[in-house]
Formats: C-alpha cells, structure tokens, sequence
C-alpha cells in the first residue's frame, strides 16, 4: 500500500476553530513535537474562523489538515483533507449524503492525492458527533470489528477512526479494533488528557488525536507528545 501523507502520524492535536486559542498557546501547541494539527470540530465551524485558524498555524513548519465536516468550513491551502463517513449511523446523510452534496459543489477542486476518506466509528453517546449523526455508539467487541473489517476490506478505507470524543475510551475495544484494522491507519481520539492515556492510546492506535484538554490544560495537553513517540509502534 503505498505511503499516505498522513501515514507517520503518531500524535496530532486536533483544534476547533469554535474555539478560542492564544497565541502563546498555539505557539507551544505547534512547537511541541506533534506530527500535525486537525482542524476541525462538530459544531460553529465557518469559512472565516477556520481561515484564521489555518492561516496561524501555516506559520509554523507542521501537517496541517482540515477535517471536513460542513462545506461551509471547506478552506483551500491545507496541506491535506479529511472526509469523514460515519460507518456506526443508520443516517445516510453522514455516510453519504454531504459527502455527496460537497463533490456537486467542489469535486473539480478536490486535492484527491491529499484527501483521504475517514471511517469513523463513534463510541461516545455523550459526544456532540454522536448526537448530531444519530451514532449507534453501543457496540459490542464483534460489532465494532464488523464495522472495522467493512471499512477496510469493503471499502479500503485509509482511515479508521475510534471516537470517543470528551472521554477516554475502552482500550479493549481499541485493541480489538487493531487486529483487524489492517492496511487501514487506526486512529484514536478521546479524552486522552495526560501521558499515561496517551500511552495506553499509543500501544494499540497508529495514530492518536488530542483535542479538548488543549483548552483546559495546556501544560497536560503537551505531555501527551512525548508519551506517544515512546510507545514503540
Ligand atoms: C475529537 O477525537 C478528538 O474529535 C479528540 O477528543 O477532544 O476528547 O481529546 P478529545
């Protein structure tokens, strides 16, 4: 399988332009060590403050991707693009639907050797993705690897995402998960907010996503860095 642009990711931080952010923050944030910064987030995402956000983080040498989530937020000049579909929703609008109504608008424009498609399996009931897709987010170990196994037999998916956004998820799931993820990158996002999560996270995820405690702790937020590259892959 040929090497993706995102495919030696080990730590990203994952910042929501509905967020505020200083720029002592974001300087510490970007010069941490990370691999790449997501921008994205679940709800008040717009051209305007996801262009700002981008253009503060260009400064910095470092990935930076956009997650598509609203083709309002849809901003050219990132280094990549994610497309998330929701594979654990029985809503075809967040499997298909937008992704379909975003290619009418902008498929001439689309970056494809940047632009990867995210298989997303939510796992939170109380994270606003879960809520706003209509995730069926109670799924035993044999239902998640179904999900997996489709994402990355049937339909090749680069990325596989384990989201348990705003807590620190099942480990046994995750590693469940990793069995069978394959030629796919598994990432894991959700509530890591110190080293120790971002350890457990790390032994089983390629790649794990740090996003609230930015926000709340930066100095727990920055530990997480150095945890993940030291987790043997
Ligand atoms: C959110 O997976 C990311 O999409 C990170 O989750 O905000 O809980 O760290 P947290």
């Amino acid at each position: 399988m040929k090497e993706e642009w995102f495919g030696k990711w080990r730590h990203a931080f994952k910042l929501d332009p509905d967020k505020t952010i200083s720029d002592e923050a974001l300087d510490a944030i970007c010069t941490s060590g990370t691999d790449a910064i997501i921008i994205g987030g679940s709800s008040g995402v717009t051209f305007e403050n996801t262009v700002d956000l981008m253009s503060r983080v260009r400064r910095y040498e470092l990935d930076c991707a956009l997650e598509v989530s609203t083709m309002d937020g849809a901003v050219p000049g990132f280094d990549g693009y994610f497309v998330p579909i929701v594979l654990n929703t029985d809503r075809p609008e967040w499997i298909i639907g937008k992704q379909i109504e975003g290619l009418k608008e902008y498929g001439t424009f689309v970056p494809w050797e940047e632009t990867a498609a995210q298989g997303y399996i939510i796992l939170n009931d109380g994270a606003t993705a879960a809520k706003l897709t209509g995730a069926k987010t109670d799924l035993d170990a044999d239902e998640l690897i179904a999900h997996i196994r489709m994402a990355v037999q049937l339909m090749r998916l680069p990325v596989v995402y384990i989201e348990y956004s705003g807590r620190f998820g099942d480990m046994e799931m995750l590693r469940s998960a990793r069995n069978v993820s394959g030629g796919a990158r598994l990432f894991y996002g959700g509530g890591i907010d110190c080293a120790e999560k971002a350890r457990q996270a790390a032994e089983w995820a390629d790649t794990i996503v740090v996003g609230n405690i930015i926000y709340t702790n930066l100095e727990a937020a920055l530990s997480t860095v150095l945890a993940a590259d030291r987790v043997p892959q």
